[in-house]
């Protein structure tokens, strides 16, 4: 049924991981079509040792495509998706444009990939530091439902885009050199620095960053009754983001039950060895499609509270991986 597919915003950051994954995995196409803005025209990539050179964006690219995997920003995604849709494509869409539309499925192929298949076109994957949470927020709620959720996150340059990664690189050069450096991504230096705002103002006192994390989650989890609290940092660190989630749960999960729990869930790695210094960093994660959690304890304030670290990478499960894992999803079917 996807014969052909098109790769959209395929010179991107996340757009090169995503090459790089459907390159690796076993899905065979008919046709496969890279589309980028115009800057990226005339660009080449190679694919199972094939040169392609990257066609514009435009809705007539479409004509012909059964599947498209895109990552572009959301004002870019509002207006090509539509057209992309019209003429028969279904799009696995990775940017915030249509996130929390009702018509859209918001998917996490390992927490609920039935949902995939209500789609009407179109089929979104969530923010990078929702995926992560919600991953490792699975198997606790399936055996003791989660009631309440605190998360502060640790988020890496790179959710930024390119040019977050080189304000972290060309900001901390400078300061070293003791030279004044304009940061054009983040409102403030980053270097030796942490920012507590990610995204715009939202609602009540929180970002736009901090209010996805409560609105997906509960548009993932099926679950409109789940209580989130979230705080979210930039943090002076290259790749993949870090998250301390305190988590209340219905029923009580020891810490042996969660160590189970997670270990058993796919997709989840856990990395928990206090006294040997074992647990997961973000260094550690960088070019791992997993997420990791480890520093798991009891919350000593509370009585069904545990809380643990979770870190994954943000351009991998966050965003490429978890798209094309929609992909092979799509096209292996709906499970039984
Ligand atoms: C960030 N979560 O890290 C965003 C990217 N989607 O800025």
């Amino acid at each position: 049924m996807f014969r052909s597919l098109a790769v959209v915003g395929a010179t991107g950051a996340v757009g090169r991981i995503m090459v790089e994954l459907l390159e690796k995995s076993a899905l065979q196409f008919e046709n496969i079509k890279f589309l980028a803005s115009k800057r990226s025209v005339g660009k080449t990539l190679t694919f199972r040792g094939r040169e392609y050179s990257v066609e514009e964006l435009r809705p007539e690219a479409f004509d012909g495509v059964d599947l498209a995997v895109s990552s572009t920003p959301d004002e870019v995604a509002r207006e090509f998706i539509p057209e992309a849709v019209k003429r028969g494509c279904v799009v696995v869409d990775e940017s915030a444009a249509w996130r929390m539309d009702p018509e859209v499925p918001l998917v996490i192929p390992e927490v609920n990939p039935h949902a995939a298949f209500r789609h009407k076109g179109i089929i979104a994957s969530p923010n990078c530091s929702t995926t992560q949470m919600v991953v490792a927020l699975k198997p606790l709620h399936d055996y003791g439902r989660v009631k309440r959720v605190v998360v502060s996150t640790y988020q890496a340059a790179s959710g930024a885009g390119v040019g977050g990664t080189k304000d972290l690189i060309e900001g901390t050069r400078a300061y070293l050199e003791d030279r004044p450096y304009q940061y054009t991504t983040f409102a403030h230096p980053l270097a030796f620095n942490l920012i507590p705002q990610i995204g715009s103002p939202k609602h009540a006192g929180y970002t736009s960053e901090e209010m996805k994390m409560v609105l997906e989650t509960r548009k993932i989890m099926e679950d409109e009754s789940i209580q989130i609290c979230a705080t979210c940092v930039r943090v002076p660190v290259a790749n993949s983001h870090s998250e301390t989630i305190l988590v209340e749960t219905e029923k009580k999960i020891t810490v042996e039950k969660a160590r189970e729990l997670f270990a058993s869930f796919p997709g989840i790695v856990v990395v928990d060895d206090l006294p040997n210094k074992k647990y997961p960093m973000p260094m550690d994660c960088t070019g791992r499609d997993e997420v990791f959690v480890g520093r798991i304890r009891e919350d000593l304030s509370s009585p069904n509270g545990l809380v643990f670290w979770c870190v994954s990478d943000n351009l991998r499960k966050g965003a490429a991986t978890n798209a094309v894992q929609i992909v092979e999803l799509l096209i292996r079917g709906r499970p039984n």
